[in-house]
């Protein structure tokens, strides 16, 4: 489908959809300025209602599956076709910012209006994905709702998965008002044809380089880990240093050497970061019995990010038998990268052209539910600048300007690949 069926200019309502990420940003369970909405807590089921209650008003279908993935449907005039997604997540990581995740789904809802009011009309029905449980925060895995949606979670492997309060993933859904059934989540291979998220970039590119859209053709390949250092512990001021099993300072040892294993990689490309860091008991005059760790490690190589993981692993080893400490390690996930999709890259390409924007081709370092929506079906992703490139802290922020444009280029992405012809 050319652009020129489309209006010069798509009516999208930057002061709208501004507003609106606002008002979803009030939804949290921590202090403002920043966002707090960890899935299935009272601030993450209040942001739900509020957005259904968005899409219904703009005459979408909607509907929510056993996990709380959300569905937003624009029939389109061949309704038997692969529809075409678009969407994010509205979870929030503790003390985040407004824009991520959110700008693909308030942006998604956005450019369908747009083209509703514009008077397109898609012949391939155009859905809106509110993932569940994008961030790792509670169940410590990221991206659970689409790692269902597209069949790549072992349900059994799920099951095993538990938040802070020892509940299960599918305990704490039906908790929050849906079914819990896990294994009803995935969708069929043939409901999308395409799917394109919006997000902001999570990194200082775009800004730096003063390009107002970021193409996205690969994303990087996350994979994360979970440590249990387990000593004696005892009486700080009894027991004397040469009898000590002290768990945090082989703990502390460790990630020590996890920052080695990102600084000293040879790609470039390899991050690595002990996020979570909990010893116990946590009493100033008491050895550490326990220090448990939590560690990121990515790299747009799979291989790369595979030989930092083996090397922080024989470390944890190494390090557990110099200190006669127990050690457990478990991999919690270990996702292969995404390539996106050359027929999604050119509509994206087409609609910055037709918008009259530059735009550049770049690799995701952030992982995204596109990650496993690219193992469903062809998949890309629009990124717009975020100031500094500072994200999950509450100084994140995006422009109307900035978030006008990639509305403007996800509206016309959606137009071109909903008037595609079956198998296009
Ligand atoms: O951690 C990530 O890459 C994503 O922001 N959850
Ligand atoms: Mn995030
Ligand atoms: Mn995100």
């Amino acid at each position: 489908m050319t652009q020129r069926a489309l209006p010069a200019s798509i009516p999208v309502d930057s002061g709208r959809i501004c507003a609106e990420l606002q008002e979803l940003a009030a939804f949290t369970g921590g202090e403002p300025p920043g966002v707090t909405r960890v899935v299935f807590t009272h601030a993450d089921r209040d942001a739900r209602q509020w957005l259904a209650a968005k899409c219904r008003e703009a005459g979408l279908e909607t509907r929510e599956d056993g996990v709380g993935n959300f569905f937003a449907r624009w029939v389109g005039s061949d309704a038997r076709l692969p529809a075409v997604g678009t969407g994010s997540h509205t979870d929030a990581i503790p003390n985040s910012g407004i824009y991520d995740g959110t700008v693909g789904v308030l942006g998604g809802l956005e450019a369908i209006r747009a083209l509703r009011e514009s008077g397109f009309v898609p012949k391939r029905s155009i859905e809106l994905l509110m993932f569940t449980s994008e961030e790792p925060t509670r169940f410590g895995i990221g991206c659970l709702g689409s790692r269902l949606l597209s069949g790549r979670a072992c349900i059994e492997s799920v099951d095993r998965l538990r938040d802070g309060d020892g509940g299960s993933a599918r305990d704490a859904a039906r908790a929050a008002g849906f079914d819990g059934d896990l294994e009803s989540v995935r969708i069929a291979p043939d409901h999308y044809g395409h799917f394109v998220e919006l997000h902001i970039e999570q990194g200082p590119l775009l800004e730096r380089e003063g390009i107002p859209i970021g193409i996205v053709t690969a994303i990087a390949a996350p994979a994360s880990l979970r440590v249990a250092f387990a000593g004696e512990g005892g009486h700080a001021g009894t027991v004397l240093m040469p009898d000590r099993r002290d768990a945090l300072t082989a703990a502390a040892e460790l990630a020590l050497e996890v920052e080695r294993a990102g600084r000293e990689s040879e790609s470039p490309d390899t991050v690595a970061t002990t996020g979570v860091f909990r010893p116990f008991p946590g009493a100033v005059n008491s050895i550490p019995s326990r220090c448990e760790l939590e560690i990121d490690v990515r790299d747009t190589s799979e291989g790369s990010r595979d030989g930092a993981v083996a090397r922080i692993v024989s470390a944890a080893r190494r390090i557990a038998d110099a200190r006669s400490v127990a050690v457990e390690i478990e991999t919690v996930n270990s996702d292969p990268p995404a390539v996106c999709d050359p027929t999604v890259v050119a509509a994206i390409r087409g609609a910055v052209a037709a918008e009259g924007l530059s735009a550049r081709e770049m690799v995701s370092r952030a992982y995204h539910d596109s990650l496993f929506m690219a193992t469903l079906t062809r998949t890309a992703m629009i990124f717009i600048p975020c100031r500094g490139g500072i994200s999950h802290r509450p100084e994140e922020y995006a422009s109307p300007g900035d978030i006008r444009a990639g509305v403007a280029v996800l509206a016309r992405t959606l137009a071109a690949l909903s008037s595609s012809q079956a198998g296009e």
